[in-house]
């Protein structure tokens, strides 16, 4: 008997997970760009048109291989997912509604809701784009004290043999990071971005998503994304020739003149399913088994995806839907208006905000250190902080950004992502890269007109959560740094903290 088959708008990968079975001919597939999905967070228009330019071209993909596909786009103006489904599923008689388990528990919950409502059998097939399952993560976590990606990582690195000699890892350890994170200092000039095609199918969603979406943040005239698997293939081909070589020695610099660094920028084709993590891990090891980058730089890229990314969303599950009302350090101080319009004279953040919001993309770093940093600092509120990185980035899906915004870099989930919170003063900053010489604020002043604001909002932290942290080892020298100072300077320096919090990001009025 034929079967509908939804396929989501990150689950556009051929032969894979609900398709894996699929008949030409006999069942059809059914994919539908909703208000809903657009509008449940304020996405990027990046992010917007690339899904949707992706989903157009997933669809022509299926039908030359002969599949029926029912496909709405934004301008039928359907609502839902489940209006979606209403609309298709009573035009022929289907045994049963068949989709690959989805990215984010809100959607899992809204299409069982709708199952049950309507009595209609719903098949989740699992997920095999990710190369641990929820079931395997979930056995590996449970009984566990602690939670490492290390750990995680390595049994990774076993299960698939990636970087393996025999049993043991390549080159004798598990772990280059020494090797990698070097600051920022003009010595190179990163590649240019890969060209792109001209494209009509990505013309036509632009117009879309400029009319429907004005007051979206990002500037299309910059898009520069690939939108079908053979140009993301051919973006993995330009990171391996051309960034990979430098990529562990600057995977943590910051340059102001180089938004991408030599950053793969593979995250949007990874999470849409247009590129396979293993495929992307194995190119990176043949490049340097075939000589063309150090060790080094192959492992510090391979742990972000064989480890990271896979940890990241097996937490992501394991722990929700609770996960997302953690708020571990009660952080409650509004969102300030600049993350909107990135009007803010600290240079880095201003930096980071600004392409973020135009570009839709930031890199690590500068999500975690720039960004995060300031917010972990000034205790913003937990969720207002995680809708903001889940509308802002190109790559933004709720289970790779919650556990990485709420737990690794506002250290709201108790120390489940990290083992200490990610705080740092503007000398990381200035170390890491070169932003501080275009900046009106001295890393090296604490306090003081001129003062960078991290460093007493960094002292302040500390001070905040002084009893929560003192019995954490990895936070003994910087409290110990705190508690040497004299009181009189512990006081001013709290005093000038206060000051600048006022001022970047006052608490919420009592109403
Ligand atoms: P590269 O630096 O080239 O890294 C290679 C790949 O490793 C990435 O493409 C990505 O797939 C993977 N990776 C690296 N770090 C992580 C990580 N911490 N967690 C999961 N995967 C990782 N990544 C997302 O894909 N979506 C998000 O919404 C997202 N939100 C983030 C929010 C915060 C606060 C932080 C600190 C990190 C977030 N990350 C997110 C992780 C990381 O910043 C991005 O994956 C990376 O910047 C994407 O750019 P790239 O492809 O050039 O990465
Ligand atoms: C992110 C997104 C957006 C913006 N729009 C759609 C859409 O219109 N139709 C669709 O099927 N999927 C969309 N998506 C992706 C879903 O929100 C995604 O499946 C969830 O984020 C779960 O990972």
């Amino acid at each position: 008997e034929p079967r509908l088959i939804l396929v989501l708008g990150d689950q556009l990968t051929l032969d894979r997970a609900a398709l894996a079975d699929a008949r030409p001919g006999m069942d059809t597939v059914l994919m539908a760009e909703v208000a809903d999905e657009a509008n449940y967070t304020k996405h990027n228009r990046h992010k917007l048109a690339f899904i949707f330019a992706a989903m157009r071209h997933f669809r022509d993909e299926l039908q030359a291989r002969g599949f029926t596909v029912e496909y709405l786009t934004l301008d039928d103006n359907i609502d839902s997912l489940c209006d979606a489904l209403d609309q298709v599923w009573n035009q022929e008689h289907f045994a049963e509604v068949v989709c690959c388990e989805p990215g984010e528990f809100r959607v899992q919950s809204l299409l069982d809701a709708w199952s049950t409502r309507r009595a209609v059998p719903l098949k989740w097939t699992t997920d095999d784009r990710f190369l641990c399952d929820r079931d395997t993560f979930d056995d590996w976590a449970s009984g566990r004290k602690q939670l490492r990606m290390e750990y995680f990582y390595r049994l990774m690195r076993r299960r698939y043999s990636v970087l393996m000699e025999g049993d043991k890892p390549a080159g004798g350890q598990w772990n280059y990071d020494k090797e990698n994170r070097k600051g920022w200092r003009n010595k190179h000039t990163p590649p240019p971005l890969c060209a792109s095609e001209n494209d009509p199918v990505l013309d036509e969603v632009i117009s879309l998503v400029n009319r429907r979406f004005p007051d979206n943040p990002g500037d299309l005239d910059t898009f520069h994304w690939a939108v079908t698997r053979p140009q993301a293939l051919q973006r993995l081909q330009h990171f391996a020739s051309y960034c990979l070589p430098l990529f562990g020695t600057y995977q943590d610099a910051m340059a102001e003149d180089f938004p991408w660094l030599y950053h793969s920028l593979l995250s949007p084709y990874l999470n849409v399913g247009l590129l396979d993590p293993l495929e992307v891990c194995e190119a990176v090891e043949d490049a340097w088994r075939e000589g063309h980058c150090e060790l080094s730089a192959a492992e510090g890229f391979i742990r972000q995806i064989l480890g990271w990314r896979e940890y990241v969303r097996g937490i992501y599950w394991y722990s929700m839907p609770e996960y997302a009302q953690r708020n571990g350090l009660e952080a409650s101080a509004p969102l300030p208006a600049f993350f909107w319009n990135a009007d803010t004279d600290l240079h880095c953040l201003h930096k980071a905000l600004d392409q973020s919001l135009q570009l839709g993309y930031a890199h690590h770093i500068q999500r975690l250190m720039v960004i995060g940093n300031f917010a972990l600092l000034t205790g913003l509120d937990v969720a207002e902080v995680c809708d903001w990185y889940l509308g802002v980035y190109i790559d933004a899906f709720e289970w790779v950004e919650l556990p990485n915004t709420l737990g690794m870099a506002l250290s709201g989930d108790n120390g489940l992502m990290a083992s200490k919170p990610y705080a740092a003063t503007g000398k990381y900053i200035q170390r890491q890269g070169d932003h501080c010489k275009h900046c009106r604020y001295k890393p090296t002043q604490t306090t003081g007109d001129g003062a960078c604001p991290y460093n007493s909002l960094y002292w302040a932290f500390l001070h905040r959560h002084e009893v929560r942290f003192s019995n954490n080892p990895r936070m003994g020298l910087a409290m110990r740094n705190w508690q040497r100072k004299p009181e009189s300077e512990q006081t001013a320096i709290l005093a000038w903290a206060g000051k600048e919090q006022a001022r970047l990001a006052p608490a919420r009025r009592a109403t």
